[in-house]
């Protein structure tokens, strides 16, 4: 039976930078995940009888809403639903199950790296038929239904067992209960070569992988420790946990500070990695080295032919406008495409479909390839241990030879998270009133050379996208940009990107903070931080 029920709008459901992020008591709020889903399919035309595939990372509240996601599909008139045993599937796996089952779309359940548990995040992301984020054409009209909707369809039949695998026939549609982990699994042995990683870690080669209590543990167990061969133990936190276990899952410096120390430690393993809530994030550290997620982009691009699916070279790198840009250098060398694209996936789901990118990266610790269209942690891991395996040289080696050859770009990120919106959104609005008034403007030995707020446009559909962030480039090609996270439930994240270009190979030893002493104060000095957030200092330093 299906059920119609009235409804009115929230006001609140706009879509950020990767879906819809908000506590989990404002998703708890009679019909707030329903609008929102019902939303989603009202923007869409055209799935009567389709395939909508649905999982998430696990976190609380995810079986609730994977439920009623189920019934809505039915009453929708969806004709089959793949669902993730369990309720889950990481963003990566879920792009994948999409593409290779040709579904029409599918409904991710994450808030990603935010934090989980009664009181934290959730999120729900609609992806499209080729398996990535719903660009943002979709994502507003989304929106635009969630501030008129007046009533949403469900079908009334008992809840699906997602733990047992297998196909059932409810209230007319498909539910099918799927291994999350093997069709994945089994794309990372098409495109990696297996025989030499797993030779590679018989010799001793020894890995840590911090799965942070989140989605990915499944995967990288079954993928590092059964089918790779490494000892059991090697892949930590593997448990994927209604709250992460506690942990914040954005694997950066300050959430893996015990595996940073490891990694710098004397008796350090020769490889470290972890990923975040969704699975599409990845940190890289080898011994006694962190690879910054823009330089690790351009040594996975710079390398790529070294693993069998991308033996015939890539056509293309894209990098999101605040990532760094080494991997400009890369594509320079090679004379393919680069990319600049504003921060977040769904920006590369043109350019990969077109055949223009191959490989995609985020500063943000997001690295993927056309082999799925979200970005992939596991994947990132499993590149840099095919190119260990074949180069036979260790993280730092290949780090310092990949700067040698190209030169070094110093890069950080400096977060100020929980500072009052209207605080921040005063900061961004003075330094674009300020904009026309920058270049030629001295700070300390720093003159500013340009100075605008990032447009887009889209050379595959030509759609255009403005205001993505400030961006102030110095003399000499260093830059500072500011944006506003997009991701956030609370408060507003000030983040300030900062990079500088060395090539002189006798000063690409210095600490990072320091080879950006200058550019730290001219961002501090052009923006007014203090003055504006009442910080002294970054919340977090990537
Ligand atoms: C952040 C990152 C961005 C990333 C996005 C989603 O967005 O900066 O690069 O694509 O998170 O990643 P923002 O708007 O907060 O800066 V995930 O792993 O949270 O889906
Ligand atoms: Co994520």
């Amino acid at each position: 039976m299906i059920k119609t029920v009235p409804t009115t709008p929230f006001k609140d459901q706009k879509p950020g930078t990767s879906g819809l992020r908000k506590k989990v008591p404002v998703f708890q709020q009679p019909n707030y995940a329903e609008n929102f889903i019902q939303s989603i399919f009202d923007s869409l035309e055209g799935f009567q009888g389709k395939c909508l595939v649905i999982g998430g990372d696990g976190r609380y509240y995810n079986r609730d809403v994977i439920q009623k996601a189920i019934k809505m599909a039915a009453a929708n008139g969806f004709g089959k639903v793949m669902v993730g045993k369990g309720g889950i599937l990481s963003t990566p796996a879920a792009s994948h199950v999409i593409r290779k089952y040709k579904a029409f779309g599918g409904i991710v359940l994450s808030a990603s790296h935010n934090p989980g548990g009664p009181t934290e995040d959730f999120g729900i992301k609609y992806n499209i038929g080729n398996g990535g984020p719903a660009p943002e054409k979709i994502t507003d009209a989304i929106y635009a239904r969630t501030t008129i909707i007046d009533h949403y369809k469900i079908a009334d039949f008992p809840d699906v067992n997602l733990d047992r695998i297998g196909r059932d026939d409810v209230g007319g549609m498909i539910v099918s209960v799927i291994d999350p982990v093997e069709d994945y699994a089994a794309l990372m042995e098409e495109l990696f070569d297996f025989g030499a990683i797993r030779n590679l870690i018989s010799l001793g080669f020894r890995l840590c992988f911090d799965a942070m209590s989140a989605v990915t543990g499944p995967y990288a167990k079954d993928i590092l420790e059964n089918r790779l061969g490494a000892p059991t133990g090697s892949v930590r936190n593997f448990m994927p946990l209604p709250d992460f276990g506690g942990h914040h899952p954005d694997p950066n410096l300050v959430n893996c500070h015990e595996l940073y120390e490891e990694m710098m430690s004397d008796d350090a393993p020769d490889f470290g990695a972890a990923s975040d809530g969704d699975g599409d994030r990845n940190l890289i550290i080898g011994k006694g080295i962190y690879v910054t997620p823009s330089d690790s982009l351009a040594i996975l691009a710079a390398n790529a032919n070294l693993a069998p699916g991308y033996s015939h070279g890539i056509a293309g790198i894209a990098r999101s406008m605040p990532t760094s840009g080494a991997a400009d250098r890369v594509a320079e060398k090679r004379g393919i495409g680069i990319y600049e694209t504003p921060t977040g996936w769904k920006f590369f789901g043109n350019l990969l479909d077109a055949g223009l990118a191959t490989i995609c990266g985020e500063e943000s610790s997001g690295t993927g390839s056309s082999h799925v269209r979200e970005k992939d942690g596991l994947w990132a891991v499993l590149l840099w241990l095919n190119i260990l395996a074949v180069r036979g040289e260790s993280v730092a080696d290949i780090v310092g030879q990949h700067w040698a050859a190209y030169g070094r770009n110093y890069y950080s990120r400096h977060d100020y998270e929980g500072v009052d919106t209207d605080a921040a959104n005063g900061l961004i609005a003075s330094l674009r009133d300020k904009l026309p008034t920058l270049p030629g403007t001295k700070f300390g030995d720093l003159t500013v050379s340009a100075a605008d707020d990032f447009s887009y446009h889209d050379p595959v559909d030509k759609s255009v996208s403005n205001n993505q962030g400030i961006r102030i480039l110095f003399e000499g090609g260093s830059r500072v940009v500011f944006r506003l996270s997009g991701t956030g439930t609370t408060g507003a994240t000030l983040r300030v990107y900062i990079e500088r270009y060395e090539a002189d190979s006798t000063r690409h030893n210095i600490e990072t903070q320091e080879a950006l002493a200058d550019l730290i104060v001219a961002a501090q000095s052009v923006a007014d931080i203090r003055g504006r957030t009442g910080r002294d200092a970054p919340t977090v330093i990537t």
